[in-house]
């Protein structure tokens, strides 16, 4: 059982999944508009590994006897959809996300809830990830500087991203 704290932070975090998950859906949608179908496909997969996410945590309160309180999920709002725009509002979202899962886990630490503790430690772990990832299109866009081969070629990379098992 978790105390009212944690639960309503796991609750707040189940909120921010489902919010990364429509942002990046909103994202997958303008990078399609541009004719670049291999980021859309990228987003998709981000889409999809968010809804993954807020599952686990979905999962884990059930199976701790606590309960789901959902709460609304606001219009995504992207300001720059250029390529390189998509992607830096990628990562400053993720890195919002590390955030958020770092104040979690302090919290869970805070109330003595050592079970919710050790779960958060696979996000822990995923954002280090989901950071890095963000960064490395960053970076190769950066490197191209706009150059429509470069950007074809980095459309053609990013077509092959798939679910990651260990994820799903
Ligand atoms: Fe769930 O990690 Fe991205 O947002």
């Amino acid at each position: 059982m978790h105390s009212s704290k944690v639960e309503a932070a796991l609750n707040k975090q189940i909120n921010e999944e489902l919010q990364s998950a429509y942002n990046y859906l909103a994202m997958a949608a303008a990078a399609d508009a541009q004719g670049l179908p291999g980021f859309s496909n990228w987003f998709k997969m981000q889409y999809q590994e968010e809804l993954i996410h807020a599952d686990k945590i979905f999962n884990f309160v059930l199976e701790r006897d606590g309960k789901i309180e959902l709460q609304s999920i606001a219009q995504p709002e992207i300001k720059d959809v250029t390529p390189l725009g998509l992607f830096e509002n990628a990562l400053a979202h993720e890195r919002h996300i590390s955030n958020c899962i770092f104040e979690l886990k302090d919290l869970a630490r805070s109330e003595s809830d050592h079970a919710t503790d050790v779960f958060l430690e696979w996000f822990v772990s995923e954002q280090v990830e989901e950071e890095a990832n963000a960064r490395t299109v960053i970076d190769q866009l950066n490197m191209v500087e706009g150059n429509r081969n470069g950007l074809f070629l980095i459309d053609r990379e990013l077509a092959g991203r798939k679910l990651e098992e260990e994820t799903a």
